[in-house]
């Protein structure tokens, strides 16, 4: 076995991040529609996550955010003139469309794509595919950039395959690692990897909220990585309905561990069973399931007790459970977390991270984050400038409190002084990260 580690790579929150309620079944994104956000807090509080897995021991990353608004899409859509007159037009006469173009929703790395790590393909790459996230149109505009990041980030395409994202149609809908778990005795080992669906590609679905992924995409994208021992789970209808909209609200893993709400699966047992049946050879499983008893599906949801970073961090045996600061605002579900850590389970340490601007978005910690599983050889294959250190993150905090505003309405989207203010942070962004002066659409035109 060769030895490997769990990086992350986890998306700068950009300029533009505001409450726009643009995601139905996604319960804080509705709730918060309209409120004023702090795109400033935001960038810090993300910065500070990535700092603090960094000084853990953990292989950090940066994502850099997109171009918001996004004025090549509007283009599409038949408005004409210069960029400013564009965005005008289009809060006139398209504002969804417009709200849309706006969305900073590329910070939730977790969607950008499904990673399958070199143990388990059978080329020895690691393979990406970015995610269509088709479901919703301001996501749906992501992956084309997540590529060109991707490609960035991992540019050697004799240890790296960056695939573009599947054809962007409903049937293949595709949400990427947010419903992907991979377990394994060492990250380093061949793992089991559960590819979690909502729905099928031709089925009738009369949910009150969208089934976000199909069967068919999950299994395409096994397909196309050659990615050994896949497990489908389906989610349970009952967390859709709930507001799970991804299975990484209610279920987390890490090496055998898998950590989940009693709803997540449709049928619990045979999910266990596939897993154990998958893992035969190689490692016993480790189911850890929170009842509803214990924590009502509401309280999972709104607590995120789930949507947390499990790792290991390097020199320690037990794992730990970085949750957001919301789960410990939640008496349950900081019962949940007191117990497991008290516990002679596999995780034995909860810590918190502010991420809350994030949040009421309805993106916690896991949200932010893209796990990499990486050999040492290709993490030195990876592109440095990337990579977060303490001189990236105080050059990063500087540059966000120059460029980034404290307030942010959705109103505010339409003011052609923040696309110059995105656009004049992006490009000190792409310098800083060395990106070239070519990475972004409005640098090329
Ligand atoms: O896709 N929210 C994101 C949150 C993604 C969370 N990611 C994971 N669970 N992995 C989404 O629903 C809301 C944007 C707005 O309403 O302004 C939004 O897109």
């Amino acid at each position: 076995m060769t030895s490997a580690i769990e990086a992350n790579a986890d998306g700068l929150i950009g300029p533009t991040h505001s409450y726009a309620g643009l995601s139905p079944g996604n319960l804080a994104s509705s709730l918060n529609a309209g409120e004023p956000s702090n795109p400033r807090a935001a960038v810090l509080q993300g910065l500070d996550k990535m700092k603090r897995l960094a000084d853990l021991g953990l292989p950090q990353f940066v994502l850099p955010p997109h171009e918001r608004p996004e004025i090549p899409f509007l283009r599409t859509l038949g408005f004409t003139g210069s960029d400013a007159a564009v965005l005008e037009a289009a809060w006139k006469t398209a504002p969804s469309f417009a709200a849309a173009a706006c969305s900073a929703s590329p910070m939730w790395a977790a969607n950008a794509a499904t990673v399958t790590p070199s143990a388990d393909a059978a080329d020895g790459r690691v393979h990406f595919t970015p995610a269509n996230l088709v479901t919703n149109l301001h996501r749906s505009l992501e992956h084309r950039q997540t590529k060109r990041a991707l490609d960035a980030l991992f540019p050697d395409s004799a240890r790296f395959a960056v695939h573009d994202a599947l054809p962007s149609v409903g049937h293949l809908a595709d949400e990427g690692a947010a419903n992907h778990v991979r377990l394994c005795a060492d990250h380093g080992a061949p793992g089991v990897n559960l590819l979690v669906w909502g729905r099928e590609a031709y089925e009738p679905w009369s949910g009150a909220y969208p089934a976000r992924q199909t069967r068919e995409a999950s299994e395409a994208i096994a397909r196309r990585h050659a990615a050994a021992r896949p497990v489908f789970p389906r989610q349970s209808k009952a967390a859709i309905a709930g507001g799970t909209f991804h299975n990484d609200v209610v279920c987390v893993g890490a090496l055998e561990t898998l950590f989940f709400h009693e709803l997540a699966f449709e049928d619990t047992a045979a999910a266990k069973a596939d897993i154990r049946a998958a893992a035969d050879g190689l490692f016993e499983p480790i189911f850890v399931e929170v009842s509803s008893a214990d924590l009502p599906l509401a309280d999972a949801i709104s607590s995120y007790l789930f949507n947390s970073m499990l790792v290991r961090i390097p020199g320690e045996d037990r794992l730990t459970l970085i949750c957001p600061t919301e789960t410990r605002d939640n008496p349950r579900a900081h019962a949940v977390a007191e117990r497991l850590a008290a516990s002679n389970g596999p995780i034995g340490r909860v810590d918190y991270v502010d991420v809350r601007q994030s949040m009421r978005n309805g993106g916690g910690p896991a949200c932010l984050r893209l796990r990499v599983v990486l050999t040492g050889a290709e993490l030195a294959a990876t592109n440095p400038a990337m990579r977060m250190t303490d001189a990236l993150h105080a050059r990063l905090s500087t540059w966000a409190a120059a460029w980034y505003r404290e307030t942010l309405t959705p109103r505010d989207l339409a003011d052609p002084a923040l696309l110059a203010e995105s656009r004049g942070a992006l490009d000190e962004l792409a310098g800083i990260l060395s990106l070239g002066g070519d990475f972004y659409p409005f640098q090329r035109t």
